[in-house]
């Protein structure tokens, strides 16, 4: 039997904001672990998904990075937000540009700024084909065209329910592009971010669904305690807003609010951990949290000075 090639590398996963990067991901290693919103600008930390690959060829180690979607806000948590995207493609031996399959010009003006940014060998996903018709969707690829010769690939997908097929040709092409290296890490990790960060998304994850307007832009998560007990896991963890009628909201009448906050988060941490766990959730407001580098780094936002 012909050896396999071994192939492993770091692959950033970018595109604008809401573009269905953490979708893909989550799908890819069919587990809901990177925060998945309607709302914008979701993901704010990068986070790491590891998938081994075998076709007749090759035997890979594909290590995803998702990163917080690309945009142009002058906000100093927004501001970490770029810096961990650029830094992902930086460090990264591919990326995976995710795009939102349009006819619209503005759509592929965030591919252009790509790039113009960064000289990174990368294949294109034309995401969400499911939102536009057969002739839109030949129309968007026609757009793409001038651009094949600086890419590896451009495949039209729809990450919120990818196919088997789909899904092997991405990693296909991927595989064959990253360097000879052996496997970075075990196979059965499927990331090395730690649990604490996935129960924070899990929660900031709620808070998302939960809440409208400012309150999930104007809040965070910071996890205090992580105890196994028998039989159940005590995770507690604290909701930081920026105003005191932010907390108060989240609270609601009588404790309501939190109440049914607090069981969906659990869900969502039971599902994780794969087992039972009892959640504690309080809630603190931080004044500035959002702008401020200090507290920013505290809750885990680690800035490159
Ligand atoms: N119609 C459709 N919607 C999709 C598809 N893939 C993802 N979505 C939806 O797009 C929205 C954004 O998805 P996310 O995965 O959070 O997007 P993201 O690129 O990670 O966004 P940020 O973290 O903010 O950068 C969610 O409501 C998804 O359900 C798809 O193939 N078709
Ligand atoms: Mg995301």
């Amino acid at each position: 039997m012909k050896e396999k090639i071994v192939t492993s590398g770091f692959i950033s996963v970018v595109g604008r904001t809401n573009a269905g990067k953490s979708t893909l991901l989550n799908n890819l290693v069919k587990s809901p672990i990177a925060l998945v919103s309607k709302k914008v600008n979701a993901t704010r930390k990068r986070m790491d998904i590891i998938i081994p690959f075998e076709n007749e060829q090759y035997n890979s180690q594909l290590i995803f990075i998702d990163t917080p979607g690309l945009h142009e806000s002058k906000k100093l948590l927004n501001e970490y937000m770029l810096q961990e995207a650029n830094k992902a493609v930086g460090d990264s031996d591919l990326s995976v540009f995710v795009a939102v399959a349009s006819t619209k010009e503005n759509e592929i003006l965030h591919y252009r700024n790509f790039l113009e940014q960064h000289d990174k060998r990368h294949i294109v996903l034309l995401n969400k084909i499911d939102t536009l018709s057969k002739q839109e969707l030949l129309e968007c690829l026609e757009s793409y065209k001038q651009y094949q010769d600086q890419n590896l690939g451009i495949i039209p997908v729809k990450a919120k329910d990818i196919d088997t097929y789909t899904m092997h040709t991405i990693l296909s092409l991927l595989v064959k592009n990253l360097p000879l290296h052996p496997h970075f890490y075990d196979n059965d990790m499927i990331s090395t971010t730690i649990m604490r960060d996935i129960y924070k998304e899990a929660i900031r994850e709620a808070v998302f669904e939960r809440f409208s307007d400012e309150i999930p832009y104007e809040s965070d998560v910071k996890i205090l305690k992580v105890t196994e007990k028998p039989r159940i896991l005590y995770i507690k963890a604290q909701i930081i807003v920026a105003k005191d009628s932010q907390k108060a909201m989240i609270i609601g009448r009588n404790g309501e609010t939190i109440k049914s906050l607090g069981s969906i988060a659990r869900k969502k941490c039971e599902y994780l951990a794969e087992q039972k766990v009892f959640l504690e959730l309080i809630v603190k407001t931080i004044k500035g949290w959002n702008t401020n580098k200090e507290t920013l780094k505290e809750i885990g936002y680690d800035f490159m000075d």
